[in-house]
């Protein structure tokens, strides 16, 4: 079998990369339609050696298409997520759009894919931080339950989008030439800087960015309960996020057992060299699929904490393949729409 994809948000950071999967992975495509808003209509994306146009999305762009993978933004989502539902399509949403609703599956794969055999037409993929530390902390979580999480990120510009990574680099050009750095999409200037994420902030005084890591990693383990802490900061690195995290378990975990459960857990890859003092790099994870992990460590503070830190490209894994592995998933369990399946030729 084979399936007609659309990508909402084709022109985007995570856009042509989810192009660039479907080409690397070898997707099950018959069809692929490229769409994004009316300032793209007429570029063209390279795919499979062609050049494929991109259309501006409008009311019949979801007719015959089988899934959508959508990396446009929260507003265009909710704008077309449910049309596209209604015209016989599944949606894979990367937008914070629909993560929280009841009836709208959360997943990472590594963690739960069965989520997804519950979906009514979207199904949502998580926030880049909230996948990275998912894919680390649940095997350790699966062999002892975690009583707190406090993590500290350390997140690239590619987070903000494609106009972002090309601002930041303006940025830096801009200091070295001795002029003063221009901002946009940024609030404030972001090469050789950092500043807290610049989410809203609610009123107990977290970010959005920091209650999505609290909210969303909840709904994945399904654990309502489970205490997270955040603090999430924008750092001018240009798209891996990197992530110090600690772990407060109900009983001692050895460093031991943390690193031969993690040397073995899917969509992790353990890097560390103690002697060298060499754990993973935002440059390490680039344009990498695994999540980088290393830097395991008794907590000094607390006979059951642990200590760890990763990286992990937030493009690939942090949207664009996750999104690619629900979909595979949807197509190993036939969870798209059986009447909207077309046999392959
Ligand atoms: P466009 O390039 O035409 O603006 P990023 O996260 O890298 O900034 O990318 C956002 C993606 O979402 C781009 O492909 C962008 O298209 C697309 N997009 C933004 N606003 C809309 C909209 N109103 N309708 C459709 N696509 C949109
Ligand atoms: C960032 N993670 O790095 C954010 C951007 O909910 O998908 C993605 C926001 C989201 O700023």
């Amino acid at each position: 079998k084979s399936y007609r994809v659309a990508i909402l948000g084709a022109t985007g950071a995570v856009g042509t990369e989810l192009l660039e999967l479907l080409e690397s992975r070898n997707f099950p495509l018959a069809d692929l339609k490229l769409l994004a808003s009316p300032r793209s209509a007429g570029t063209q994306l390279a795919f499979k050696g062609e050049k494929l146009p991109v259309e501006a999305v409008d009311e019949g762009s979801f007719h015959q298409v089988d899934l959508v993978l959508a990396s446009a933004g929260a507003g265009t989502s909710k704008q077309w997520a449910a049309k596209a539902v209604e015209a016989g399509a599944v949606v894979i949403d990367n937008s914070s759009a629909f993560r929280m609703d009841a009836e709208v599956p959360l997943i990472v794969p590594e963690v739960n894919p069965e989520a997804a055999a519950s979906h009514r037409g979207i199904i949502a993929n998580p926030n880049c931080t909230t996948i990275l530390m998912a894919v680390a902390v649940w095997p350790l979580y699966q062999v002892q339950p975690i009583r707190r999480i406090v993590v500290s990120t350390y997140q690239s510009a590619s987070g903000a989008g494609a106009r972002a990574m090309e601002e930041m680099k303006a940025q830096a050009q801009a200091i070295l030439d001795g002029k003063t750095p221009q901002t946009d999409i940024f609030p404030y200037p972001l090469a050789f800087n950092l500043f807290p994420h610049n989410s809203p902030l609610n009123e107990a005084g977290y970010c959005q960015e920091e209650m999505k890591m609290v909210n969303e990693t909840r709904k994945i383990f399904g654990v309502e309960d489970l205490r997270i802490s955040a603090t999430c900061v924008r750092v001018p690195v240009l798209r891996a996020h990197s992530e110090a995290i600690n772990l407060e378990f109900d009983e001692p975990f050895s460093v031991a057992k943390a690193r031969e459960v993690l040397s073995q857990a899917p969509g992790v890859e353990l890097r560390e060299d103690w002697q060298a003092n060499y754990f993973p790099m935002p440059i390490d994870a680039t344009g990498r699929d695994p999540v980088l992990v290393g830097r395991i460590r008794q907590d000094l503070s607390h006979p059951c904490g642990l200590e760890l830190w990763l990286s992990g490209d937030q493009v690939r894994k942090g949207a664009a393949l996750n999104a690619v592995q629900i979909a595979e998933l949807l197509v190993a369990k036939n969870l798209l729409g059986r009447e909207s399946l077309v046999a392959s030729h």
